[in-house]
C-alpha cells in the first residue's frame, strides 16, 4: 500500500499502517491523511452487550420509549470538557466520578476506553499516553459515550481548546495539535443520508470562523473545491483525526440512536506525553 495522496482515509491493520505511516499522529496534525480507520478494534458483540447494560442501568433512554419525558437529543456517559469546563472545579469532581463509574461499568466484557488507548498508544510512537490531568494530579474523564437520539446534528465546526474553546486554564491548553478518537458502538438506522462522519480538507483559520459561525461553511466549501470524504463506520470500527479539520455528522434519522465513545487527544512534537480526555 502506498501512502495517500488524495484526501481518503488510511485504512490498515496497525503494522502495516506503521510500515507506511512511521509517525501516525505526526501524520494526522499535519493533516496529510484525514483520518486513520482501525477496522473491528472492539468486538461488536460487546457493543451491544454494553449498550444492554447502559439501558438497564438507566444511564441513557431507550429508544424504544414513547413516553416522551426524555426529549434530550444527546445523553453522555462520561464527563465533558467542552460542556463542563467552564467551571474546573466541578468539571474535574465530575470526572472522579466518571473514573468511578467506569472502574466497574465494563465488569464481564471487555473495556473499551482500554481498547481505545492501547491503540492510541501504539500509534502515539516515542510518546506516552495519558489520561489527560492537572499539575495537581486531578484526571479529566478518560473517555465518554455519546448517545445521539433522532435529529441530532453536528453541524461544520472544529474542536479544539485554545482556538476554539479558549480554555487557557487547563493543562490541556499546551497542546498545539488537538485529535479526536472514536469507537462507533452502534449505528443510526441507515435511511437516508448517513450519519457517518464528514471530514473537510481544510484546516481551521481565523479567516474561516464566519463561515463556520454563519453556517455558510458547506457553500464555502463547494465554492473552493474543498475535498471531504465520508468515514464510514461499523460497530467496532475506531477512528483518529485531526478536529481542526472542519468536520459534521449529519442528522440521526431514524428511531436508532447513534452511539460512539470518544476522546480528545493532545499532541505536540515537543511534548513527550500525549494526553488523552474527553
Ligand atoms: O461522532 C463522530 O464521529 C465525530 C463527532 C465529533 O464531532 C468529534 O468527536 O469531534
Ligand atoms: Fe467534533
Amino acid at each position: 500500500m502506498s501512502a495517500a495522496t488524495s484526501w481518503t482515509p488510511v485504512e490498515a491493520d496497525l503494522q502495516t499502517l506503521l510500515g507506511d505511516y512511521p509517525d501516525p499522529l505526526a501524520a494526522l496534525a499535519a493533516a496529510q491523511v484525514p483520518a486513520l480507520v482501525l477496522r473491528r478494534a472492539y468486538d461488536p458483540a460487546h457493543c451491544q452487550g454494553l449498550i444492554r447494560r447502559f439501558i438497564d442501568q438507566g444511564l441513557m433512554r431507550d429508544p424504544v420509549d414513547t413516553s416522551g419525558r426524555d426529549t434530550r437529543a444527546r445523553i453522555d456517559i462520561g464527563t465533558s470538557l467542552g460542556n463542563l469546563g467552564a467551571d474546573q472545579e466541578r468539571f474535574l469532581q465530575h470526572a472522579q466520578a466518571t473514573h468511578q463509574l467506569f472502574a466497574h461499568l465494563f465488569d464481564g466484557f471487555d473495556n473499551p476506553v482500554q481498547t481505545l488507548y492501547t491503540a492510541l498508544q501504539t500509534l502515539a510512537v516515542g510518546k506516552e499516553v495519558k489520561v489527560a490531568r492537572e499539575p495537581d494530579g486531578r484526571q479529566y474523564g478518560p473517555a465518554i459515550f455519546r448517545i445521539h437520539y433522532t435529529g441530532h446534528t453536528y453541524r461544520p465546526h472544529i474542536d479544539h481548546v485554545v482556538l476554539r474553546e479558549q480554555r487557557f486554564r487547563y493543562a490541556v491548553s499546551r497542546y498545539t495539535h488537538q485529535f479526536a478518537g472514536v469507537l462507533c458502538f452502534q449505528n443510526a438506522s441507515q435511511q437516508g443520508q448517513a450519519t457517518q462522519a464528514i471530514l473537510h480538507q481544510c484546516l481551521w483559520t481565523p479567516q474561516l470562523q464566519p463561515h463556520i459561525a454563519g453556517e455558510t461553511f458547506l457553500q464555502y466549501a463547494a465554492e473552493n473545491h474543498i475535498a471531504n470524504c465520508r468515514v464510514d463506520l461499523e460497530p467496532g470500527d475506531l477512528y483518529f483525526f485531526n478536529t481542526r479539520c472542519v468536520h459534521e455528522v449529519p442528522a440521526v434519522q431514524g428511531g436508532l440512536p447513534r452511539i460512539v465513545l470518544a476522546v480528545f487527544i493532545g499532541y505536540a512534537p515537543e511534548h513527550k506525553e500525549v494526553f488523552a480526555w474527553s
